[in-house]
């Protein structure tokens, strides 16, 4: 195994670059890359990112969980791995005040699919797939994995693709509501990171507000929605990007909003 670190971060204009590493083994997860993934989240922010994007390096996005990092006698009880390692990672992106793209460039499974969905736009080349492996191999999906499919696809498609554990196409994961365009192989980095590069340029505050009201949403009535919506909308309304935004309007020129 290659010393190179299992997560990469750069930082394009005000786009965090974020990929996973371990592109030997398909970018399958041990608990250090989550870690280092992690860290990475919180170094992007700290850095002044306004968007990530993320993505793995060579022909997958991710594996899933790396089954071959130890011996199966010595791997970490899983409960415990997946409240140590996976669970702050979901919760991490759930946090963020910035808006996330994935870019699927490969397989995407087991946790790796949770990874890829944890994107708020996710975008997948046409040769990719999501595929919850984990029943192949007398697992259960984690990682939120049935969170995120059975929330954006429903109850059917989630009970479909983890009881049978095969290829879901990026088509059919278009078609089924999981991911938000589905692109060429050569046409991915260029279109996730014009997505990622427009969000960048958006009003910051309130992209973060939008993101956590919506899963918010997904767990609430509409009368505790409708609260929420107004909080954030108090929020979002003391921004100067909101005074540069209506200033925009007004004088029929394009916004220049700067995130504050
Ligand atoms: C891998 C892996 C991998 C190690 C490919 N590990 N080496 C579980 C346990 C406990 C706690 C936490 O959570 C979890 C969550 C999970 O994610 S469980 C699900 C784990 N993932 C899987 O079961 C998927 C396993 N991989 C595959 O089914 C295939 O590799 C896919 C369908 C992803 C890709 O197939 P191919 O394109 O045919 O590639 P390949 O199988 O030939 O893989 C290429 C290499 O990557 C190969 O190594 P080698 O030395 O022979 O070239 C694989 O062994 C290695 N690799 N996935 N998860």
């Amino acid at each position: 195994m290659s010393d190179a670190p299992s997560v990469l971060f750069d930082m394009d204009g005000q786009v965090a670059v974020v990929r996973l590493n371990r592109p030997e083994r398909l970018n399958a997860i041990t608990p250090e890359l989550l870690d280092l993934l992690r860290e990475t989240l919180g170094r992007a922010v700290a850095e002044g990112a306004r968007a990530v994007l993320l993505t793995g390096e060579g022909r997958a996005f991710c594996a899933g969980a790396d089954l071959a990092a130890r011996g199966a006698g010595e791997m970490i009880e899983p409960g415990a791995n997946l409240r140590a390692h996976y669970h702050p990672v979901a919760e991490t992106f759930a946090a963020l005040p910035i808006p996330v793209v994935t870019a699927i460039n490969g397989a995407a499974a087991g946790a790796g699919a949770s990874l890829a969905l944890l994107g708020d736009i996710v975008v997948a080349a046409r040769s990719s797939y999501l595929l919850l492996a984990f029943a192949n191999i007398g697992l259960v999906p984690d990682a939120g994995v049935t969170w995120l499919v059975a929330k954006s696809a429903g109850r059917a498609k989630a009970l479909e693709m983890a009881l049978l554990g095969e290829r879901m196409t990026a088509q059919e994961a278009a078609d089924a509501g999981l991911i938000a365009r589905v692109v060429e192989d050569e046409a991915l980095m260029e279109t996730a990171m014009g997505l990622a590069r427009k969000l960048a340029a958006m009003p910051t505050v309130a992209l973060g507000l939008i993101r956590k009201q919506v899963a918010a949403a997904l767990t609430s009535t509409l009368s505790d929605t409708l609260e929420v919506e107004a909080q954030h909308q108090s929020r979002a309304a003391q921004t100067s990007d909101f005074r540069e935004g209506v200033m925009a309007f007004l004088q029929k020129r394009p916004a220049q909003f700067t995130g504050g």
